[in-house]
């Protein structure tokens, strides 16, 4: 029965060129109703338990950050991170209108965790938004986004977001070429007026707070993928670069041209020395460093044919690329290219950046038949590859000492990255892997001509892989993290803080204050109820005057799990919310007179509908 469906799917799937080699596979699999058995127990966790590790997956184009339980794949939550959502208040209320800076999107497409050691300690996840040139921090503590910094002179930094093993930097180079500073330069002068730029981004965890360290002056070349080094090549960073050509029209075409493009490394180390000396230049208070003029800090390795992702093994010893238009996965030496460096064996040199050759640097090429597209590499605990192939719309282990393919398995449809458990640590724990995927085509019940994006889930804990399960997701899975549960440790409520700015803990405190046309409510947020002023007649009807500018600071008392209540002004486009034992602003000119009913928009207790209270604003 399995065989016939998974025929009728593969039917359907144009562009499957082995689609005879996964029938194969997938008829080893099928024993019957004790493999189903067995599968739905890998994946059913049942009530009163909980999932193993958190998979906290890009939202791409929505600029949020999905929650996911894994090994049940049920979606837990919807971080707010690059984009306005009502749901939550995101973008509402003052903080976090503030960190937006005026967009109401983004593009995210690279979680990465903070590191020490080399290992997820799971305090923050960092994001980068490809459209609108911006990195954010989400604290894993409150499940919050702490700080956004919108990043100068880039275009894109698709390229990012991979942390050092102790979070030293946070590494984006940019996607597209720009002119730096805002400038105009038309696109005939490309060759000399757009730079390619890497920022080098640091975070302080105690404030909370990102620092734009220094950038890094590149060729205008199109960075596509990055990754840290590990261990020997910690102090490095490696990326693919695509439109070596400089292509700027029909990069579809002309972008294609080459046989090979290039993978850059970069010593960081050496780099942020330069800077601390102080001797760099500064571009709009921006340190800007360009390494050919720091010797030993940039070397450029020919790759075939506009590679796609790039990563560093675990052990750091090698850093493997995705050939994207070559049907293979490359496999590179640190040591190999160290050597070259120290000899200066170099086959030339392109923009002063010196070229190693690429036999030089090569371990070896990785070619399964008939596998196509492949776009991201993954590891296990036992020195395996996974790659995404999508072309073929499958997922291919192989061992990285032999090169020998393993195991080859279908994903539905189209997949980009992989995720493997603990993946980008330096020590990756083997026993699940999933496939973020494109297309979803028919898998699920049809929605119209456009389908969710999916997810395929994998135990890869055995010889082969063994898939469990096939989920539709939000758009889009670019990348995602897979970190154990029990690295993560959340806080139930906001510490009750009498001293925080703004704060009110006790009704009787609940007070307006009115300076001028301002007009500040220092209010209390309650089971089930708004006291806005303590004093007055109607606790919770507030009065202005059209044109005054109104904050609303409530301070939500209910110190109990989940006991979140929101603030929706009817008619005025604004919401947010109130955790427990947060304190939240809202501010707005009230420049509509009329009366507006105030109501809590979480469902909060059962008398969460008589949670409601009124702002009237008097005409001028
Ligand atoms: S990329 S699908 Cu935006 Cu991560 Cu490879
Ligand atoms: Cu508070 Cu509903």
């Amino acid at each position: 029965m399995l065989n016939k469906v998974l025929t009728a799917l593969l039917g359907l799937t144009s562009g499957l060129l082995v689609a005879t080699v996964f029938f194969a596979d997938i008829g080893k699999q099928d024993d019957g109703a004790s493999t189903l058995q067995s599968v739905a127990e890998k994946v059913y966790v049942p009530q009163g338990q909980k999932d193993e590790y958190y998979l906290l997956s890009s939202g791409g184009h929505s600029g949020q950050l999905f929650v996911y339980g894994v090994p049940s794949m049920r979606k837990i939550r919807t971080v707010p991170v690059f984009s306005v959502d009502a749901a939550t208040g995101y973008g509402f209320d003052k903080h976090s209108k503030e960190m937006l800076g005026g967009y109401t999107w983004g593009d995210f497409h690279h979680p990465a965790v903070s590191e020490t050691a080399g290992d997820y300690d799971g305090e923050f996840l960092f994001a980068n938004d490809v459209a609108n040139n911006r990195i954010a921090a989400v604290d894993l503590t409150y499940f919050h986004t702490a700080d956004i910094l919108k990043l100068p002179n880039m275009g894109g930094p698709h390229a990012g977001v991979f942390v050092t093993q102790n979070t030293e930097y946070i590494a984006l180079p940019t996607r597209f070429a720009r002119p730096v500073s805002d400038e105009y330069a038309a696109l005939d002068r490309y060759d000399e007026a757009y730079k390619g730029i890497v920022s080098m981004v640091q975070f302080d965890r105690e404030e909370r707070k990102f620092n734009l360290a220094y950038q890094i002056v590149l060729p205008p070349w199109s960075y596509d993928l990055s990754d840290a080094g590990k261990k020997v090549s910690g102090d490095w960073i490696v990326m693919t670069t695509y439109n070596t050509e400089f292509a700027t029209s029909n990069q579809e075409i002309n972008a294609s041209q080459k046989d090979r493009d290039y993978l850059v490394l970069i010593n960081w180390r050496k780099l942020a020395d330069q800077v601390a000396t102080g001797d760099v230049p500064e571009v709009d208070g921006v340190k800007m460093v360009d390494p050919r003029d720091v010797e030993g800090s940039i070397f450029a390795v020919p790759t075939p044919k506009s590679p796609h992702g790039v990563d560093v093994t675990p052990d750091g010893t090698r850093f493997i690329a995705a050939g994207k238009l070559a049907p293979l996965m490359t496999v590179f030496s640190f040591q190999k290219a160290f050597n070259a460096i120290e000899q200066g064996k170099f086959a030339g040199e392109e923009f002063g950046i010196p070229v190693i050759a690429y036999e030089d640097v090569l371990e070896r090429e990785v070619d399964p038949p008939g596998a196509l597209g492949p776009l991201h590499t993954q590891f296990d605990d036992r020195g395996n590859a996974f790659n995404t192939m999508f072309i073929s719309s499958e997922v291919v282990k192989w061992n990285i000492d032999t090169g020998q393919v393993l195991d080859r398995k279908p994903v539905f449809y189209s997949p980009g990255h992989a995720t493997s458990s603990e993946g980008d640590t330096v020590a990756p724990d083997g026993k699940y892997l999933i496939a973020g995927n494109k297309i979803a085509k028919d898998s699920f019940l049809s929605v119209g001509p456009s389908h969710p994006e999916s997810a395929d889930l994998f135990d890869i804990s055995g010889d082969t892989m063994q898939h469990l399960v096939s989920v539709p997701v939000d758009p889009e899975p670019h990348y995602s993290q897979m970190i154990k549960a029990d690295k993560i440790k959340t806080e139930v409520v906001y510490a009750k803080d009498e001293n925080r700015p703004n704060s009110v803990w006790a009704s009787k405190d609940a007070r307006v204050e009115r300076k001028g046309n301002e007009v500040h409510v220092y209010g209390i947020a309650m089971r089930s109820k708004y006291i806005f002023d303590a004093e007055a007649e109607r606790p919770d009807a507030l009065t202005v005057k059209q044109g005054d500018r109104v904050v609303f600071h409530l301070t939500n008392i209910d110190l109990d799990q989940d006991i979140t209540h929101g603030f929706g002004i009817m008619d005025y486009d604004l919401n947010m919310e109130v955790q427990p034992g947060q304190t939240n602003t809202l501010e707005f000119v009230a420049d509509k007179s009329g009366v507006f009913p105030i109501y809590c928009t979480n469902f909060c207790s059962a008398l969460h509908q008589e949670m409601s209270g009124y702002l009237l604003v008097e005409p001028q």
